[in-house]
């Protein structure tokens, strides 16, 4: 099997600096080697170059270079796709999120979606209280938002709402909840998690996204990890899932084997302690691609 490496050191989507260093530190924590000893036929294809410009006043900070940058991503999936490769997204913030789904939808298979995150990354222009891309990608992929960015790839809505799952929310703003309620979005906050236990909601998670599907993608943000264990992400929310649960997840869609993309995000290893972040990513990637004790 085949695993096609791609980083996105993308930080515009968001307001804090050093995230661009995210895929350096997955792979300084040793990500290539780690597949290899699982047994993929591993390349790193290396960085999607995000330039910078030099525009003045954007409606919304960083969009031309995420709309830029989004639609070279989503091509470059779309190549080593054609070539067999899994495709295994590095960032950066969650914005790259929408080159990515882009990348990976397609016009005649329908899309599930797992969405691990302690946001919900529903907002627009016009809900958003940061004004911060990268709390956007997922309305975006539903086909909610800045035209340009929606437009990006070869539908305009990549996933229907009754597709995909939000896992370990637990920091929403008003418009958000308002999306969820609007479009029956299943999300699992962390009060579903601590009731029915990871094992449960997992169950659930998969059947859901693998019904009436035909390729699911895993888009998974370091912050819905506890800060106490995950401290380098940009905006950590207390409470939050713990090693142990996350490790599960990934175990149960390893064995569920639906997941044909997936992407690991906002590892910021300036707000980092020792890669530590960096490194349970490498952890999680290992046990969603099958690693196991025994
Ligand atoms: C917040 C934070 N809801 C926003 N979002 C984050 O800026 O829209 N997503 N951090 O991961
Ligand atoms: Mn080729
Ligand atoms: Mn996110
Ligand atoms: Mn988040």
């Amino acid at each position: 099997k085949k695993i096609g490496i791609i980083g996105v050191p993308m930080d515009l989507g968001q307001s804090r600096r050093g995230v661009d260093m995210g895929p350096s530190a997955i792979r300084y924590a040793g990500l290539v080697p780690l597949l290899r000893t699982l047994k993929y036929d591993v390349t790193d294809f290396g960085d999607i170059n995000v330039a910078r410009t030099e525009e003045p006043k954007q409606s919304l900070n960083g969009l031309k270079e995420i709309i830029n940058s989004s639609h070279m991503l989503a091509k470059k999936i779309v190549h080593i796709k054609k070539d067999g490769y899994l495709p295994l997204i590095l960032g950066g913030d969650h914005s790259t999120a929408i080159g990515t789904i882009a990348g990976v939808a397609t016009e005649n298979k329908e899309l599930g979606l797992i969405w691990y995150d302690a946001h919900g990354d529903l907002n627009t222009k016009e809900t958003s209280p940061s004004g911060n891309i990268h709390g956007m990608p997922l309305a975006v992929s539903l086909g909610y938002g800045i035209k340009e960015l929606v437009e990006i790839g070869v539908k305009t809505k990549k996933v229907s709402p009754d597709k995909m799952v939000i896992i370990g929310a637990r920091s929403l703003d008003d418009g958000e909840k308002q999306l969820i309620k609007q479009l029956r979005i299943k999300v699992f906050t962390m009060h579903e998690i601590d009731r029915l236990g990871m094992s449960r909601v997992m169950e659930e998670a998969i059947q859901i996204v693998q019904k009436g599907t035909e390729h699911v993608h895993l888009s998974l943000d370091l912050d819905a990890l506890d800060p106490l264990e995950a401290p380098g992400v940009g905006t950590p929310v207390t409470g939050g899932l713990t090693y142990r649960e996350s490790h599960l997840a990934m175990e149960m869609l390893a064995e569920s084997n639906i997941i044909t993309s997936a992407e690991f995000v906002e590892v910021n290893p300036i707000l980092d302690e020792k890669n530590k972040t960096a490194q349970i990513a490498v952890g999680l990637i290992g046990s969603l691609f099958g690693q196991k004790l025994l």
